[in-house]
């Protein structure tokens, strides 16, 4: 595959804000890639580089002209490790702070697509390949995040998803459950705040004014009536209620200990089969503690925590401190990086849930990503708005192509 040419732009995320769209010509065609910003972002993330507005991204648009297109221009490559390595070497930090990950990531995945395409291979199959999935092709199962609250909205629930995780055996099915507890969520809240307008988190998920996480429970809890064995998933974001005093949550400050049993009352109470970042990304005490006491019972996932980044990922695993791993290319900042966190969290036994960021663009690579890894999870927030439901859409695309073929390994 031969790079003729890159050319970044900027585009407008869901939030409104500038984000790097690149597009990048291969002897193969053309292919693009753009990239998604978070708001509730972990301090272990790759810098996302910001001008000095705190906003633009000209910098960022002007290190893919001024330093990764010189390089690349005109030259063959055969492997995304190659290219990978080389936008890394550019870059030279830890963090990706000099060039920024949203100039390395569009570039990364741009490339993604276009090898593919030399190979002849579906995204997601050259995806596999490359994370060395010998099993089966899989398609994971959706989380559908349709309580917002956390740094995602103006309300004051602390917690930042609310999710509910149809079960059955097809993506189709799980899509139109999840459609239907949005609908019917959707009619209790128009109900129980007299017809007024609810409003909508970043997510498209609602984002109604309670005061305490049991009431968004109970509500979310009463849409899944009609499919009693849906399941719900928590993103806690925990980091982001934590102070210097303690865990500010429901309008009380709990210590580490009395969240553990806040945690523990609710899974007993709700059909909860994960929590992501119960505590703060600095409180390894706090994960540890509640794996001892939920291991066996729910799935412990680090977002903050580990930052898709493999040096936390062994940490956690030698401290024993999750089960599950939430997958983010723009927290590292290539592909090849995050395929290598995935494979090490797999080789841990542990759960993988591929994630989007509150703020998206209309790029769905991340479906071909979570069949690629052989994710066992997918959020992409709640099931409406098109930057949320590209990546579902797509995942109805592969499993129609999976099951048509009857070809379930590309590998
Ligand atoms: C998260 C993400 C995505 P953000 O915390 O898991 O839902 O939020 O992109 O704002 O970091
Ligand atoms: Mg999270």
């Amino acid at each position: 595959m031969k790079i003729r040419n890159i050319k970044p732009k900027e585009i407008t995320d869901s939030r409104g804000n500038p984000t790097v769209e690149v597009e990048i010509e291969t002897n193969k065609g053309k292919f693009s890639a753009s990239v998604p910003s978070g708001a509730s972002k972990g301090r272990y993330e790759a810098l996302e580089l910001r001008d000095d507005d705190g906003k633009g991204i000209k910098k960022a648009i002007s290190n893919i002209k001024k330093i990764i297109t010189p390089v690349l221009k005109n030259k063959e490559f055969i492997s995304q490790k190659e290219v990978d390595e080389i936008l890394i070497k550019l870059d030279g930090t830890e963090n990706k702070s000099k060039l920024g990950v949203n100039a390395i990531l569009p570039v990364s995945i741009a490339v993604c697509r276009s090898l593919a395409a030399s190979e002849k291979l579906p995204l997601y199959a050259y995806i596999a390949k490359l994370a060395g999935l010998r099993n089966l092709l899989t398609l994971p199962l959706p989380c559908f995040n349709i309580i917002n609250g956390g740094s995602h909205t103006e309300n004051e629930l602390d917690i930042q998803e609310f999710m509910v995780i149809p079960q059955k055996k097809y993506f189709r099915e799980n899509l139109k459950i999840g459609s239907e507890i949005y609908q019917m969520l959707k009619n209790i809240l128009v109900g129980q705040f007299d017809g007024k307008t609810v409003k909508m988190g970043d997510e498209g998920g609602f984002a109604p004014q309670f005061f305490k996480t049991e009431q968004a429970l109970y509500i979310l809890f009463s849409s899944m009536e009609n499919h009693p064995d849906t399941k719900i998933g928590l993103d806690c974001a925990a980091s982001h209620f934590y102070k210097e005093d303690g865990y500010h949550l429901d309008q009380q400050i709990f210590t580490r200990s009395r969240l553990l049993d806040f945690y523990k009352d609710i899974i007993d109470r709700f059909p909860i089969i994960f929590l992501e970042d119960p505590f703060s990304e600095d409180d390894w005490q706090g994960f540890e503690e509640i794996i001892k006491e939920l291991s066996g019972k729910i799935d412990i996932i680090g977002d903050d925590l580990l930052a898709t980044n493999i040096k936390r990922i062994k940490e956690a695993e030698n401290k024993k401190a999750c089960s599950g791993l939430i997958l983010k290319p723009n927290q590292i900042g290539t592909v090849t990086e995050t395929l290598e966190a995935a494979k090490l969290a797999k080789s841990y036994g542990w759960k993988i849930l591929v994630s989007h960021r509150s703020g998206e663009t209309c790029d769905d690579f991340i479906a071909d990503l979570s069949v690629g890894v052989g994710a066992d999870f997918i959020k992409s927030g709640a099931p409406v708005t098109p930057e949320r439901m590209v990546k579902y859409n797509r995942l109805l695309e592969i499993e129609e192509e999976i099951h048509s073929k009857k070809q379930f390994n590309y590998v």
